[in-house]
Order: C-alpha cells, then sequence, then structure tokens
C-alpha cells in the first residue's frame, strides 16, 4: 500500500517539483494539491484520497435525506470490495496459524541428497509455517481434539520445498483415493451439519471401523497428542515416504521429523473442552504471544532414511503412511534446527493465502511410490486454483525468493511480466531454456518399474494392527488411562449402536482391557476375547514422556498471580520478579482492574498495583500454573467461589499451584486430601524452598517443577 501512495505521491510530487515530499514541505502543500501524503489519508483501490467514507452521497435539502445516488463510485466501491471478500476456506486444515522463521541446517545430508537446503550448512533458509486443525471451519476452536496440521515452506535458493505435514506420523488411510470418504465421514454430517471440530460422532466410528488401517492413526488421535498445550509443544511429521537423492544418483527413502525443544506437552482433556469455549484462539494467541515475547520456539530437524536396496527388509511396507519407521529399527538424524522469529504482517494475505504443495520439491529431494502421496500430489495444486486462482503462486507469500522464469502464461491475476517475443520452447532465440543437470535441472529418479494395472495395494499394506499395539503398548500408564476416557468420551457421542457395538470389538484387537473399560463406558457388550494376540512390544519415541525439554525451562509459560487488597508485597514482588527473571510470563490477577493495595498501604494513594484482569474475566484454563501470596488479602479471596474454583480447577488439571503465608491455608483448606508444599517466603524476599501442590495423578509438569526450583535458585 505504501509503495503505491509513495509512487502516486511521485506522480503529483513531481508536477510540485521535488519528487520525495518530506514531512516538513508537506505542510506547506495543501490538502487541495497533494491530497495523499505518504499513504496517510484513506483512498480508493483506485488510490483517490477520500474526504468522507461515512456517507452515502444522496440529495438532501437540510430537513430530510433524500435517495442515495448510484454515481456514488466511493460508496459502491466500499460495498463491492466487502461483498467478495470471502474465498473458499480450506476444504480441510480451514482453521490455522502462521508464523515466519529460519531454518538453519547443522549438519550437511550430502551422503544422502544433494539438495542446497540438506547439504550447505552455510545457508539460512527462511520459512513460513502455518499449524492447523483438520475438522473444523475455519472459525473454529484450537483446542479441539484434533490432528494438527503443520506444515513448512521452505523459501530455498533452488525454489520454493513445503513439508505439509501434521503432528502425528501416521494417517487415517493408505490410498489417496480414500481421502474424500475418509474427510465426508469425519466432517460435519450431512443432514445437520454436526458436529464442529469433533470426530465424536457415528459417521467418523463407522467409518473406522469399516476401513481398519485407520487403526493405528485413531490410536494417536485419541492420545494426548490430539488435545496439544502448544503449536510450539508438539511435534511435526512429514508422514509420508520421499526420496532423497545424492550427487552419485543414489536414492534413500526418508521420513522428515521436527522436534520441538520445549519438549511434547498436552493439556488434559477438560482443561481443552473449556478452553474451546473460554478462548477459542488459545493456541494462535500463545504462538504469537511468545513470539512477541522473544521465546521463540525451536525444533530439531530429523531425517530418517532407508538406502533403496533395504526397501523389502521390513515387515511392513516402507510406503505405507499407516505405518512409523520404528526408531530403533531407523534411527533419527537430527541435522538442522527450525525457529519461528516473526509474527505475520496481515492474516488474510499471509496466513489465509499461503498455500502449500506436497509436489513442491528440491532437486535432491524427490517422491517415492508412497500411494498416499502419489494422490496428494495431484490434489494440493488442484485445490489451490480453487481457492486462490491459477496464478497462486505470484501471491507474496507464496512467491519462490530465487528467480521464476518459464513459459506459463497469462490466467486471471497475472502480474508478472515476462518480456520478449517468445513464450514457447524451444524457440529460436533460445530464450528462457531449461537447465540441465550440471546447471541444476530437477531430474526425476530415473526408477525403474514393472508391473501391471490394477487397482490394488501390495500385500504388506494388509496389516493393519501391529503398529496400533506398538502405539498403545508404548506409551505410560497415565496415557494410556487418557485413551480410555477419549474413546468413552467419543463413542458416548455416537447414538447408533452399531457404530459403538463394533468399534469397541476393534479396540478389543488393540488391547482387550481397553476394549473392556471402553465397552462398559459405553454401553457395549463386553468383549472377551482378544481380537489379535498382542505381541507386547514396544518402541521409543512413542510415548510424549520420550520427548522431555532439551533444558527444562518455565520460559513463555504463563503464571497467574491472584490478589486482593492486603496482598503480602515482598512475596508478590519476589516471586513475580524470579517468574519474569525466568522468562515465563505472569499475569496479575485481581478482584478489579483498579489499584489493588499491598498490606498497610495507604488505600487514599493511587500506588496499588493495577493489575492486568480481574478474575471474573479469566480462568484458570488459561495459565500454566497460579501463584498466591499470602496477606490479609486471604480472607477476602477465600469467600469468592471464582477463585476456589480457580484453585480446585488448577489442582484438577494437574497444575502447579504456589502459595505463601496466609494463602497457604486457603489452597490446603481447598484441597483439604492431597499432599501439598509450599514456598515459604523469607522477610527479605528471598524463596526458602518452593512448592507446588502436587496431584496424585501422574501428569506432573515436571518442566513446571523444574521451573520452580529455577525460581528458587534464582532468587
Ligand atoms: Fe492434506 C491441506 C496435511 C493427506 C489433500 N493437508 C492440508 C494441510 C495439511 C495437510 C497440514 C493444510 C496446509 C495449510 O496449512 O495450508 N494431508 C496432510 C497430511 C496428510 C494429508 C499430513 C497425510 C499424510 N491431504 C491428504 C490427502 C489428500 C490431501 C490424502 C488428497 C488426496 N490436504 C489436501 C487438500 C488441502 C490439504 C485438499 C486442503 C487445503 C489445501 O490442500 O491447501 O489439497
Amino acid at each position: 500500500m505504501a509503495t503505491t501512495i509513495a509512487g502516486g505521491l511521485q506522480t503529483v510530487g513531481s508536477a510540485i517539483k521535488s519528487a520525495a515530499v518530506d514531512d516538513k514541505k508537506a505542510a506547506d502543500i495543501t490538502r487541495d494539491t497533494v491530497a495523499v501524503k505518504h499513504g496517510k489519508f484513506i483512498t480508493t483501490d483506485h488510490g483517490v484520497p477520500v474526504h468522507n467514507t461515512d456517507n452515502w452521497l444522496r440529495v438532501v435539502d437540510g430537513h430530510h435525506s433524500g435517495p442515495s445516488l448510484l454515481e456514488d463510485q466511493i460508496a459502491r466501491e466500499k460495498i463491492h470490495r466487502f461483498d467478495h471478500e470471502r474465498i473458499p476456506e480450506r476444504v480441510v486444515h480451514a482453521r490455522g496459524t502462521g508464523a515466519f522463521g529460519n531454518f538453519r541446517l547443522t549438519e550437511s545430508a550430502a551422503d544422502v541428497t544433494s539438495a542446497g537446503v540438506l547439504t550447505d550448512t552455510s545457508r539460512t533458509t527462511p520459512v513460513f509455517v502455518r499449524f492447523s486443525t483438520v475438522q473444523g471451519s475455519r472459525g473454529s476452536a484450537d483446542t479441539v481434539r484434533d490432528v494438527r496440521g503443520f506444515a513448512v515452506k521452505f523459501y530455498t535458493d533452488e525454489g520454493n520445498w513445503d513439508i505439509v505435514g501434521n503432528n502425528i506420523p501416521v494417517f487415517f488411510i493408505q490410498d489417496s483415493i480414500k481421502f474424500p470418504d475418509f474427510v465426508h465421514a469425519v466432517k460435519p454430517e450431512p443432514h445437520n451439519e454436526v458436529p464442529q471440530g469433533q470426530t465424536a460422532h457415528n459417521n467418523f466410528w463407522d467409518f473406522a471401523f469399516l476401513h481398519s488401517e485407520a487403526t493405528h492413526m485413531f490410536m494417536w488421535a485419541m492420545s494426548d497428542r490430539a488435545i496439544p498445550r502448544s503449536f510450539r509443544m508438539m511435534q511435526g511429521f512429514g508422514v509420508n515416504t520421499f526420496s532423497l537423492v545424492n550427487k552419485e544418483g543414489q536414492r534413500h527413502f526418508v521420513k522428515f521429523h521436527f522436534i520441538p525443544q520445549l519438549g511434547v506437552h498436552s493439556l488434559v482433556w477438560d482443561e481443552a473442552l473449556k478452553l474451546a469455549g473460554q478462548d477459542p484462539d488459545f493456541h494462535r494467541k500463545d504462538l504469537m504471544e511468545a513470539i512477541d515475547n522473544g521465546a521463540y520456539p525451536k525444533w530439531d530437524f530429523a531425517i530418517q532414511t532407508i538406502p533403496e536396496e533395504r526397501q523389502d527388509d521390513f515387515e511392513f511396507d516402507i510406503l505405507d503412511a499407516t505405518k512409523i519407521w520404528p526408531e530403533d529399527l531407523v534411527p533419527l538424524r537430527v541435522i538442522g534446527e527450525l525457529e519461528l522469529n516473526r509474527n505475520i504482517d496481515e492474516f488474510f494475505p499471509q496466513t489465509e493465502q499461503v498455500a502449500f504443495c506436497t509436489s513442491h520439491v528440491v532437486p535432491g529431494i524427490d517422491f517415492s511410490d508412497d500411494p498416499l502421496l502419489q494422490g496428494r500430489n495431484f490434489s494440493y495444486f488442484d485445490t489451490q486454483i480453487s481457492r486462490l486462482g491459477i496464478n497462486w503462486e505470484e501471491l507474496p507469500i507464496n512467491r519462490p525468493v530465487c528467480p521464476v522464469m518459464n513459459h506459463n502464461r497469462d490466467g486471471a491475476m497475472r502480474h508478472r511480466i515476462t518480456k520478449g517475443t517468445v513464450n514457447y520452447w524451444p524457440n529460436r532465440l533460445e530464450a528462457c531454456p531449461p537447465a540441465n543437470i550440471e546447471q541444476g535441472g530437477f531430474r526425476s529418479y530415473p526408477q525403474r518399474i514393472a508391473g501391471i494395472k490394477d487397482r490394488a495395494l501390495s500385500p504388506k499394506f494388509k496389516e493393519h494392527h501391529n503398529q496400533a499395539q506398538l502405539f498403545y503398548n508404548s506409551l505410560s500408564d497415565h496415557e494410556k488411562a487418557h485413551v480410555a476416557k477419549a474413546l468413552s468420551f467419543e463413542l458416548d457421542h455416537c447414538d447408533d449402536p452399531i457404530v459403538y457395538k463394533r468399534m469397541t470389538m476393534r479396540l478389543a484387537e488393540i488391547d482387550l482391557p481397553l476394549a473392556q473399560q471402553v465397552a462398559t463406558m459405553v454401553g457395549a457388550p463386553t468383549p472377551e476375547k482378544a481380537g489379535k494376540q498382542n505381541h507386547g512390544k514396544k518402541a521409543k519415541g512413542l510415548s510424549q514422556l520420550d520427548f522431555a525439554p532439551k533444558s527444562p525451562t518455565i520460559a513463555s509459560r504463563r503464571i497467574a498471580i491472584i490478589i486482593a487488597d492486603g496482598f503480602d508485597p515482598v512475596a508478590f514482588a519476589g516471586m513475580k520478579g524470579v517468574i519474569t527473571t525466568a522468562g515465563a510470563l505472569p499475569f496479575v490477577i485481581g478482584t478489579r482492574r483498579q489499584p489493588i493495595f499491598a498490606d498497610g498501604e495507604d488505600t487514599s494513594s493511587s500506588s496499588g498495583v493495577i493489575p492486568d484482569h480481574q478474575y471474573d474475566g479469566m480462568r484458570s484454563t488459561m495459565f500454566d500454573a497460579t501463584f498466591i501470596p499470602g496477606g490479609s488479602s486471604v480472607m477476602a479471596l477465600a469467600k469468592i467461589g471464582e477463585i476456589r474454583h480457580w484453585i480446585a480447577e488448577s489442582f484438577g488439571h494437574l497444575k502447579a499451584i504456589g502459595a505463601t503465608g496466609e494463602a497457604v491455608g486457603l489452597v490446603r483448606q481447598v484441597l483439604a486430601d492431597v499432599d501439598l508444599h509450599f514456598a515459604t517466603t523469607t522477610s527479605d524476599g528471598t524463596v526458602e524452598s518452593y512448592g507446588v501442590v502436587t496431584s496424585a495423578g501422574p501428569y506432573k509438569p515436571e518442566s513446571f517443577k523444574e521451573g520452580f526450583q529455577i525460581l528458587k535458585d534464582s532468587t
């Protein structure tokens, strides 16, 4: 916008002598001559300054408002533009949030690829990442139970490379032709467009039963992976099997991984449910707040590779997207780091219009015959055309940073100018020739293939339970308990008995006790015997407990400090200081958003603490922990039901609760039956010991307890 204005000014300015009109000169120039000063005033889209955008042009006589005039090109443009603001939302992954950042290669992978982005450690490659849910519409809530999209656009020197992944390493289906059926089944049902942002309905679970290939994936979707605490604390997976090709032309099959340096953390289900209503934009705000506060989220980038000649060495087909490559069979190799460090400037042009394609690979990276990837490669470009038009790659957010030159022409909204008299190849002028391999031209891997045409998959694709068992067996007890509760919740929302009865039979093929527990909860016949021998195998990297933070921290965690008149200023200042020093974000929650006075302070002065929020505007679910300083304030807090609920709910969500002095008694009172340890603050404000309410539940926020340790050590 500003460049257009400056350009416009340039024209007008040249009529008034100097091209560059600085503010001082501009003051001398009345609005009649140069109507626009460097974009400070509203204009029409055709650049004409507007003096009144609040009234339609109409006939008036000083007493009556007469008819509005069709001639009003300014009002018409404004309404036209409004009427055509919406574009089709994504057919899946409609709800998303994006940010900019960089990818830094830390170890060259030249042994397996020739791609510059994965071999040149001197590079820092700009990226844009969009996180998303799958099922809900563009305006649905962030914290629903769902898979999370994890799409990364690398603007490399050799063109854009898109990894269009999820936070779960496998998928519901093996063959992309099933995708429309899957999406129709998971999305709101055709007769009533219910439910929004949920898989808890007949059609999804009917589909899941009728496609046993979906078993492994729905076990992940029923785990805590599907209710992440933050986009910053979840893994990313390319899911499909791609290929890497090195300079010698050797191929390795590859899977891509993003491992969050903050560790993998989830909400608890009750919290996720409440946040969906209390703060539907929780994850979006969390990412933006962290970046605004300099707590840039980082992920280790890792690859798993299998040399082409070992393709058939596994009990599963390595091209099957419903299967992982267990780490003990195919180790991960960390070769880079992804960091997000810049929030978007405007949502629609960037996050809404960003468009990813699995078919966007750069030389050194290629596809595999993964039947899901093959269909994806067709679908993404196709869907962008209907969403953004054929020239969608000219939009700034989608435009490569390297030169684009070809003989593609025209189409709606084309704005790249390609000068010259030929737009075809070969041509007599040798204009815009292809690049040979040595010049960096992309060459598909010369794979030898043989076989017959048939609608079929290879035999190994027919096994659908081993890895679902491997996943469930590898979970900790409390993660398994959460899976059972999630399945009970989901199937409780299925009112067609055939759906939930058949699903409990499917669960018996994974784990009989799980199936029996869920069947009891949802009123299905209790399965008597396991459908399939459970080999009891486990694997690393499947439980969230395998992903502790690289270095325990409470940085970017949101901590509520609850006060009322008469709070203990030493405890308040002491704890607020160490929380801030540790990089966490303290939010003072008061009984009002007016001055709150410390113990003994003169209430007539205006010196009190101005809280960030008053308690009725917030909920414990929006914070990772709570601290309540002592003081005479506690008597008032003890009488406020919302505050007592805040304490009880925080405990129910297994969160750390800190308290000092009289507040210890309040917390103890509210939570009579648990073991409590509390911070005691000495008179000079140091925290002698620290403490948290530790629930009996296993889900202690280790990183947070460590964080309190940091608070203690840092006082
Ligand atoms: Fe997809 C969007 C991830 C299977 C067809 N998909 C989309 C997005 C993500 C994924 C993260 C949102 C991208 C963004 O933020 O704009 N999709 C996956 C993963 C899959 C997968 C990890 C399984 C491995 N998708 C899949 C299949 C098909 C599609 C099998 C079709 C055959 N996906 C699409 C799409 C979307 C899309 C319809 C809708 C919006 C878009 O492309 O840009 O083309």
